[in-house]
């Protein structure tokens, strides 16, 4: 049986409790505890602080993990990353107070950065040729400019609210992070095959997040101008109506282009077009 670890409590547990529950997984998102048994498929869940997510994984504690891929890079152990989730997605940047007259990264010879991401931000400027004094804190590293520890930081920016918030300014993203599922190198055949199963599952999930299914009617002659509006898809499912001269279609539709395709449909005569919430794609 595989053993799973998660975030305890913060900012991935709910997404990957979530991602679990829709794949048919129930965990107990109770991080009170350290290890549970999920039902719906055969699955030790341990509960863990997300820095210590990539060592439990490298050590074999755990087979497999959910974790940033910030603390991936940053811990540096032994885990072959196997998907992202595509969720905790955040960027690792620089940033220097906002009165700064910032010419590009040679600013930064000889400053002193404040991070929590030492390893990241070194191996960054250790490849650019550019001599920088890392200063490693473990919380609060949006502060340290304003309290003189530091000349700059290196730090994880979402909205960049945090940023504004403490007189600085975002000036270059050093790599881009978002959850992944990590595991441990060499499992067993046996590990490997539950694992692929439990990966065909996210990867449905994911897949059809953000997807519609959408039925209309429509006069059988203009179909192939509706197939060529529909995007790039297998062919959609056209089924004959009562009325001869008409036809129903079931498409798959992402959200973000959902509204532009529904007025092209319509512009070639489309109509009862049904939009209903796609729960599962399964390829
Ligand atoms: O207790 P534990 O060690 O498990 O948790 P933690 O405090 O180390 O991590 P947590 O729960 O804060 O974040 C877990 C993971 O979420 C991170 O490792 C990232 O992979 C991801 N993530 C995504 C983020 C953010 N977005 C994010 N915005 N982690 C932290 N932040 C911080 C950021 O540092 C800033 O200070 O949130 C603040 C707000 O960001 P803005 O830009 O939206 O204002
Ligand atoms: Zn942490």
């Amino acid at each position: 049986m595989l053993t799973i670890a998660i975030q305890n409590k913060g900012r991935l547990n709910e997404d990957t409790v979530a991602l679990m529950k829709d794949a048919g997984i129930s965990a107990s998102a109770s991080h009170r505890k350290l290890i549970s048994d999920a039902k719906g498929f055969p699955l030790h869940v341990l509960y863990l602080r997300d820095d210590d997510i990539p060592q439990a994984v490298a050590m074999g504690v755990a087979d497999i993990g959910v974790v940033g891929l910030n603390e991936v890079l940053e811990k540096e152990k032994d885990v072959d990353i196997r998907m992202n989730l595509g969720f905790g997605a955040c960027r690792l940047s620089l940033a220097v107070p906002k009165g700064v007259d910032y010419p590009g990264l040679e600013w930064f010879e000889g400053k002193r950065v404040a991070t929590s991401y030492p390893v990241i931000l070194r191996k960054f400027f250790d490849g650019k040729g550019i001599n920088v004094d890392v200063h490693e804190i473990a919380g609060s590293v949006e502060v340290a400019p304003a309290v003189g520890m530091a000349d700059a930081i290196f730090d994880i920016v979402s909205s960049g609210g945090t940023l504004i918030q403490n007189g600085l300014r975002e000036e270059d993203i050093v790599t881009r992070s978002e959850a992944v599922l990590i595991s441990t190198p060499g499992l067993s055949e046996e590990k490997e095959r539950e694992l692929a199963k439990l990966m065909f599952r996210f990867e449905s999930i994911l897949e059809s997040r953000g997807m519609k299914y959408v039925l209309f009617n429509l006069p059988k002659e203009k179909v192939d101008e509706a197939v060529a509006v529909l995007p790039g898809m297998k062919s959609p499912t056209v089924l004959p109506l009562a009325d001869p001269e008409w036809v129903s279609l079931h498409v798959v539709i992402h959200e973000d282009i959902l509204w532009d395709k529904i007025e092209q449909l319509k512009n070639i005569g489309a109509a009862d077009i049904l939009v209903l919430a796609l729960e599962n794609l399964i390829k």
